[in-house]
């Protein structure tokens, strides 16, 4: 593949007024997600409730690309089309988590490490003979007491770079995604502190590896308030500080940011979301999202695993999505939550 086509690619999925389903939770996280819901966590269980997700009538319209997992990818509809091929009709991109999880990094008591570069060369041609045209990595940083580490920020960075050099060099376009964790009582200044730290080093290390930026997307977390931090954070200083923070860190060429959700309400992601693209319409790269929870759950909730539910949350994931899709161009309002699904 030709640099071209790795640019055309990614544009395409950060393309205007639409973003990202991320549908890869390994099967652990897909499990206790199905638990809170009382759905039991079997292969077809999983198939169906993605099969649910991505036939959802007209979700192109918003979704320009969704994040498989190694089970799904190779999962199909009931027709039995494989979900890639289903999706390549669709009109929307399917991608791939490659990573192997996050491990606790020796000598780091607290903190972790990504794996999944071993035999990820190979791994990444299979992917795209199945059809996935970009993949996603995850890096985890924990803020804590005398938390994150250099150390961790250096092992998660690194390996990120590694990673996007070999999807690059298989002609896919890497998603690299770390995320600064939402868990803790810390401020919105101190996951500022962090999450500039973490983008600045990971921007070295893509520098480092000779990844192409324009054929690149970066999945950050947004710089907010620790869950449990008694000061909450307001939609504009998140979007404010947010943006900062982006513009001190990041290259002009990237191709495009997709946020995570990251444990936010589902409203407050697409309000944050927003208020960064109302607030400033000069940036240099398309913001949108790349959210798992935040477009999932209210159709989750309303499926329950039970068949007769799948039409009323397949509209609940189209308005999720339709929302986001319209804060990616900062033209959302908060009277649209109410309006029928
Ligand atoms: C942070 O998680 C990613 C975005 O999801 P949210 O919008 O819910 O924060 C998500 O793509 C994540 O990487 C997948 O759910 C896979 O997670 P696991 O832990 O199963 O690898």
């Amino acid at each position: 593949m030709t640099l071209q086509e790795l640019q055309g690619t990614a544009k395409a999925v950060v393309t205007a007024g639409k973003g990202i389903l991320a549908m890869d939770e390994s099967n652990p996280t897909c499990g206790k997600r199905f638990k809170k819901m009382g759905i039991e966590s079997t292969v077809e269980n999983r198939r169906a409730w993605r099969e649910l997700l991505l036939t959802t009538p007209n979700l192109s319209n918003f979704i320009s690309g969704a994040i498989l997992y190694d089970e799904t990818i190779r999962q199909s509809i009931a027709d039995g089309t494989p979900f890639a091929q289903y999706m390549g009709k669709q009109g929307i991109i399917p991608g791939i988590k490659v990573d192997t999880g996050a491990k606790d990094l020796a000598g780091f008591p607290g903190e972790k490490v990504t794996e999944g570069l071993d035999g990820l060369r190979e791994r990444l041609a299979e992917y795209k003979g199945i059809g996935a045209r970009f993949a996603k990595w995850r890096a985890v940083i924990t803020i804590g007491n005398g938390i994150p580490s250099n150390g961790c920020i250096h092992a998660n960075a690194h390996a990120l770079a590694r990673y996007a050099a070999l999807c690059q060099e298989a002609g896919i376009v890497p998603i690299v995604e770390p995320e600064v964790l939402i868990d803790g009582d810390h401020t919105i200044d101190r996951c500022y502190e962090v999450t500039s730290e973490t983008l600045s080093t990971v921007f070295a290390e893509l520098k480092a590896q000779r990844v192409l930026l324009d054929g690149t997307i970066l999945k950050p977390s947004m710089v907010i308030s620790g869950l449990d931090c008694p000061q909450q954070a307001s939609v504009e200083e998140v979007a404010e500080k947010t943006v900062r923070c982006l513009l001190k860190n990041i290259p002009k060429n990237l191709a495009g940011i997709a946020f995570l959700s990251g444990g936010q309400s589902n409203e407050r992601a697409t309000a944050h979301l927003n208020a960064m693209n109302a607030r400033h319409k000069d940036l240099p790269w398309p913001l949108t999202f790349s959210y798992a929870r935040a477009l999932q759950q209210p159709a989750l909730e309303t499926w329950s695993g039970k068949k007769e539910n799948a039409a009323a949350a397949q509209k609940l994931l189209y308005h999720r999505a339709k929302l986001n899709g319209t804060a990616s161009m900062g033209q959302y309002n908060e009277t649209m939550e109410k309006e029928a699904a």
